[in-house]
């Protein structure tokens, strides 16, 4: 239809149609409230017009219609808060087989790196029918990740991660926008989301690729000197950060929190903002010494350390993680 009419964008993902339809039904309850109201003013300004000789009486409020005129409608535009929050919470959580792609924004580009090691600028390749999950940053002030024909939105922000998901649903070339005024570049600050058939991505992926990721991670982890106080085989003056991925930690003030993606981030940078349990803040910042790219491979390697071996040469020398563990972190 879009071809003929074309009113909606592409629709390549599996959350377009899902979308669309919430914005049908919108527009129809729109435009059913708005055809009853005039049809009341037309009818109303017509039966009550003036009439020579006929004199105006007073009409009393009734408390039954205005309670059906406001208790029906509330209703109804209930249902929009339901339909959008259920679509809201599955653009929302990333499902746990999706192939992670990290994502860095900055004036006036998208910087993409692939697991795999793949590096691409202001284009991202990603096989159809893959769900595909961006961890995505911003160098320097607030961008938005916005690809039309997927339907998804996410602001990228300096300092922290954001994520979201998708799954392509057609082969083809979708423009990529940052949908957040970013500066006077801005308006240039677009790509293309490249989205192949499987044999024609493996092609492609074949080609190009420097490390993966989280054996550029484990490099840096090593020069660095992380490994020192990071230890895996003896209790060393850091925690063991293996199998931590998506677990709760216990923080010396108390407070539990998750180890996700943030939280390896920030402690990386700020490592006193969240001291472990049983430790102590000696901990330097890398805040400038790290770029925002191996800070990613970083968090990959981290997150690298709570996955099964997979056999695949970056995981052959990490750290066994019991199958309970293992468990776990399939289940989250
Ligand atoms: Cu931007």
């Amino acid at each position: 239809m879009s071809k003929f009419l074309p009113l909606w964008p592409d629709s390549a993902s599996t959350m377009s149609g899902q979308v669309d339809a919430l914005y049908i039904y919108l527009l129809l309850v729109a435009g059913v409230m708005t055809a009853l109201i005039f049809v009341a003013v037309t009818v109303l300004a017509i039966k009550y017009r003036r009439v020579p000789g006929r004199e105006a009486t007073q009409i009393e409020g009734s408390t039954i219609l205005e309670i059906t005129w406001s208790i029906i409608p509330f209703f109804v535009m209930l249902t929009f808060f339901i339909w959008g929050a259920v679509l809201y919470f599955q653009e929302r959580t990333p499902p746990a087989n999706a192939t992670e792609v990290y994502v860095v924004a900055k004036q006036w580009m998208w910087k993409i790196e692939h697991m795999e090691g793949q590096r691409e600028i202001n284009e991202l390749h990603v096989p159809v029918g893959q769900n595909v999950k961006l961890i995505m940053t911003s160098q320097d002030v607030i961008h938005s990740f916005f690809v039309p024909a997927f339907r998804i939105k996410q602001d990228v922000l300096p300092g922290r991660y954001t994520t979201l998901w998708f799954k392509a649903t057609v082969p083809g070339r979708y423009h990529l926008f940052c949908a957040e005024y970013c500066g006077t570049m801005h308006s240039g600050m677009g790509g293309d989301i490249v989205v192949m058939e499987p044999q024609e991505y493996a092609q492609w992926m074949a080609v190009g690729a420097t490390a993966p990721l989280q054996d550029t991670g484990k490099e840096l982890f090593a020069s660095l000197g992380c490994a020192t106080c990071h230890r895996f085989d003896v209790q060393g003056r850091g925690p063991n950060l293996a199998g931590i991925y998506n677990k709760p930690v216990l923080l010396e003030d108390g407070r539990t929190v998750t180890a996700d993606e943030n939280y390896v981030r920030e402690s990386i940078l700020n490592p006193t903002a969240k001291i472990v349990n049983g430790f102590k803040p000696i901990m330097p910042t890398f805040q400038g010494i790290v770029s925002d790219e191996q800070l990613n491979a970083l968090v990959a390697y981290v997150k690298s350390l709570s996955q099964p071996p997979t056999g695949t040469a970056g995981l052959q020398n990490q750290p066994a993680v019991s199958p309970g563990q293992t468990q776990n972190v399939q289940v989250q």
